[in-house]
């Protein structure tokens, strides 16, 4: 696992005396993820060739779930880089800070939903990658 990211598998719940009627993914906190949200946001309608993201944070911790369709996801931090593919809504992908993320291969109808910790606060951005390779360094060079 890459260092500060990982995926959570949710439960998935069916119904034994009708298997017709699909599935549920309950998400409660503490239990299924490690922050409090206080704030949902999603992202829909993007083109294949598009690329989001492109930025690290400072101090957010967030999960990914891709609802629909399937996104690639690829985070690097200071220990190492690592490529997922989200393509089911009972899976998140755990990021902490400190990871830059880039989303991209959007397929047709894919929705990616994010759970935050914090509300936005541009400030805890990090939008530049040589300003996140810098940080990166003074904080965990010391202990690599
Ligand atoms: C992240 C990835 C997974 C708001 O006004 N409120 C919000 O809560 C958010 C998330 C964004 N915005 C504004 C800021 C920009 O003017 O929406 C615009 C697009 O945001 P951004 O270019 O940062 O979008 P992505 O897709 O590159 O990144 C987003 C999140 O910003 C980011 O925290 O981790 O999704």
């Amino acid at each position: 696992m890459l260092y500060n990211s990982g995926l959570l598998k949710f439960r998935k719940i069916s119904s034994p005396s009708n298997d017709k009627l699909g599935y549920l993914t309950p998400i409660e906190c503490p239990n299924d993820i490690p922050f409090e949200i206080k704030r949902i946001y999603y992202i829909y309608d993007v083109k294949k060739e598009i690329v989001r993201g492109n930025h690290s944070h400072k101090k957010l911790h967030q999960v990914l779930l891709c609802l629909n369709g399937s996104i690639d996801i690829r985070l690097e931090n200071f220990f190492g880089e690592k490529k997922f593919t989200l393509n089911d809504p009972s899976v998140g992908l755990y990021v902490g800070p400190d990871n830059w993320r880039e989303m991209s291969n959007f397929s047709e109808e894919a929705v990616l939903l994010v759970l935050a910790s914090e509300k936005y606060d541009e400030d805890d951005y990090i939008r530049d990658y040589d300003t996140f390779v810098e940080y990166n360094q003074k904080k965990y060079g010391g202990i690599k």
